[in-house]
C-alpha cells in the first residue's frame, strides 16, 4: 500500500462518513477510510466513488496509506472503543503522527488519553465537533485542543472543512490538551439551557394564549428575523409547523413529553459543581430533563393542588414580554457557560480566547447565533471583563427586557406553569446584582453549628462566635 492520503477516518458510522466525505471534498486532500467491520468501509467506498478514498481493511494498512505526518481522525463511541482505536493507533503510527480523537469524549479522558500518547512522542488531539450528522458532511464547528505542534498540521485540513461565518472559518485552536473538548462540553450545556428556554416560551405563550403549535410557529419564524436569529429558534418554527401524518394533529402534541439526554449537559454540570461555577440555567435544563422523564412520579403527582393556567389580557403584549424574557435568560445562560470555561481555563491551566470561543459558535453547530458576535465584541472591548452580562450592550438588553421578565415568571408561578430555566435565570440575575445577599446568615448558621467562622465586614480576621459560651466572639486568625 503506497501512501497516498493526506488524512484518514477511522470509524465510519454516520459521523465518520460525512466527515470523511466532507474531507473528501476540498481541495488537495485525498482520504483514508477504515472501519471496525470492513462492510462499513466497503458501502462507503462503493456509494461515494467521487470522493475517491484510499479503503483499508487493517490498521496497519492503514497506517500505510498514510503520507507523514500521518493525520487520522477517530470517529467511533466515546467511551472504551476510543480507547481501543487508539491503542491500535499507537501501535502503528511513529513520532510526530497525530491521533484525533472527533468522537464525544469527556475532558478528563482527553487529558488522560494525550498524556499517555505524548508519551509515545505521538501528538493527540481531542476535538470536540458539533454539528451532527449535516455538519459533519457540509461544514461543522471544530474546537479542537492539542498541542501547538499538532496545530501546525492538522489546523488548514480542519480550516478546509470547518463551517464558515462571516467569511471566517469556524474553528480555532482552542487550547492544551483537553481544552477542545472541554468547550464542546460548555457549548452542549448551553445548548440544553437555549433549548429548555425556548421550550419554556412555547408553553407560555401557548398556555397564556390558546394559540395553536402553527400559529406559535409563525411567531417563532418572525422572532427568527430580529435579534433572537439562531438555529435552535429556526428549527423550533420548523417543529411547531410539523402536522403528524397518522393523526392530523401538531406533531408536537403526539410526541411523548419525556425528554433524553445523552449526558454532556450533566457533565457540564457535574464539572461546574466541581469548579464552584453558578450555571443554574444549564443545571435547570438538564434536571427538567430528568423530570420530564419520571412519568410515574408525574403520574402521582398530577392531582396535587395549584392553579391552571389562564388566558392573557392582551397576547400580543405578553408575547412580547416572553420574548424579552427569553432574550435575557438566554444572555443568562451563554455568560454562566463562558464562567465555567474561564473557571476551567484557570483549573487546567489552559489559555482560552473567549471571543474567539463565541466567533467559532457562529456557524456549524446547534447553538449557532447571530448574537454571539456581541459576545465577541464585548471580550474584544474589554478583555479582562469579569462577568459577560455587565458588558455594555448585554446591560441594554436587560434595561429593555427587565419589566417583561419579572411579568413572564410571575405570571409563570400565578398560572402553575413550570418555568426552571426562565425562573432561575432571573433569580441568579437579582443574586449577581444584590448589594448583600443572605449568604451572611448562612455564614452564621455554619459558624453556630460547626465553628465554621466567619468574616466581618469592618475588620480583617477571621471570626467565631463562642455560641454555648456566653456568645463571646473571637478571633480564631489574624490573616
Ligand atoms: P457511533 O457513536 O454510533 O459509533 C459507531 C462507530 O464506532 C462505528 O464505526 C463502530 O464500528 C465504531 N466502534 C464501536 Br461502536 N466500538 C468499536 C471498537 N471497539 N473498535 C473500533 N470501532 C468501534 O457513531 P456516530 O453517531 O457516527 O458518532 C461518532 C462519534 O461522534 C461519537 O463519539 C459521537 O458521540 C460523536 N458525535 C456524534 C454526533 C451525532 O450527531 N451523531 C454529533 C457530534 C459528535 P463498527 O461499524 O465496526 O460497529
Amino acid at each position: 500500500m503506497s501512501a497516498t492520503a493526506n488524512i484518514g477516518v477511522v470509524g465510519l458510522a454516520v459521523m465518520g462518513s460525512n466527515l470523511a466525505r466532507n474531507l473528501a471534498s476540498r481541495e488537495g486532500n485525498r482520504v483514508a477510510v477504515y472501519n471496525r467491520s470492513p462492510e462499513r468501509t466497503r458501502e462507503l467506498v462503493a456509494e461515494h466513488p467521487e470522493a475517491g478514498f484510499v479503503r483499508s481493511e487493517s490498521v496497519k494498512d492503514f497506517a500505510a496509506s498514510l503520507s507523514k505526518p500521518r493525520t487520522a481522525i477517530i470517529m467511533v463511541k466515546a467511551g472504551a472503543p476510543t480507547d481501543a482505536v487508539i491503542d491500535q493507533l499507537v501501535e502503528v503510527f511513529e513520532p510526530g503522527d497525530i491521533i484525533v480523537d472527533g468522537g464525544n469524549a469527556l475532558f478528563t479522558d482527553t487529558i488522560r488519553r494525550e498524556r499517555a500518547v505524548r508519551a509515545t512522542g505521538i501528538n493527540f488531539v481531542g476535538a470536540g465537533i458539533s454539528g451532527g450528522e449535516e455538519g459533519a458532511l457540509h461544514g461543522p464547528s471544530i474546537m479542537p485542543g492539542g498541542s501547538v505542534e499538532a496545530w501546525q498540521t492538522l489546523g488548514p485540513i480542519l480550516k478546509s472543512i470547518a463551517a464558515v461565518a462571516e467569511g471566517e472559518p469556524c474553528v480555532t485552536h482552542v487550547g492544551t490538551d483537553g481544552a477542545g473538548h472541554f468547550v464542546k462540553m460548555i457549548h452542549n450545556g448551553i445548548e440544553y439551557a437555549d433549548m429548555q428556554l425556548i421550550a419554556e416560551a412555547y408553553d407560555l405563550i401557548r398556555q397564556g394564549t390558546g394559540k395553536s403549535p402553527a400559529e406559535i410557529a409563525e411567531i417563532f419564524a418572525e422572532w427568527n428575523k430580529g435579534e433572537l436569529e439562531s438555529y435552535l429558534i429556526e428549527i423550533t418554527a420548523e417543529v411547531l409547523r410539523q402536522v403528524d401524518a397518522a393523526t392530523g394533529k401538531p406533531l408536537v402534541d403526539v410526541i411523548l413529553d419525556q425528554a433524553g439526554a445523552k449526558g454532556t449537559g450533566a457533565w457540564t454540570v457535574q464539572t461546574a459543581l466541581d469548579l464552584g461555577v453558578p450555571v443554574s440555567g444549564i443545571a435547570e435544563a438538564v434536571f427538567a430533563r430528568s423530570l420530564s422523564s419520571k412519568p410515574e412520579q408525574r403520574a402521582a403527582a398530577s392531582g396535587l393542588p395549584g392553579p391552571g393556567a389562564t388566558l392573557v389580557a392582551d397576547p400580543d403584549s405578553f408575547i412580547e414580554d416572553v420574548r424579552l424574557a427569553l432574550f435575557a435568560s438566554k444572555i443568562i445562560a451563554y455568560s454562566q457557560g463562558f464562567d465555567e470555561i474561564v473557571a476551567g481555563a484557570s483549573e487546567y491551566g489552559w489559555e482560552i480566547d473567549k471571543g474567539e470561543i463565541a466567533k467559532i459558535w457562529r456557524g456549524g453547530c446547534i447553538i449557532r447565533a447571530q448574537f454571539l458576535n456581541r459576545i465577541t465584541e464585548a471580550f474584544a472591548a474589554d478583555p479582562g471583563l469579569v462577568v459577560l452580562v455587565t458588558a455594555p450592550y448585554f446591560r441594554g438588553i436587560f434595561e429593555r427586557a427587565q419589566d417583561s421578565w419579572r411579568r413572564v415568571v410571575a405570571h409563570a408561578a400565578s398560572n402553575g406553569i413550570p418555568s426552571p430555566a426562565f425562573s432561575s435565570s432571573l433569580s441568579y440575575y437579582d443574586g449577581l446584582r444584590a448589594k448583600r445577599l443572605p449568604a451572611a446568615l448562612v455564614q452564621g448558621q455554619r459558624d453556630f453549628f460547626g465553628a465554621h467562622t466567619y468574616r466581618r465586614i469592618d475588620r480583617e480576621g477571621v471570626f467565631h462566635t463562642l455560641w454555648s459560651e456566653g456568645r463571646r466572639e473571637v478571633q480564631v486568625d489574624s490573616n
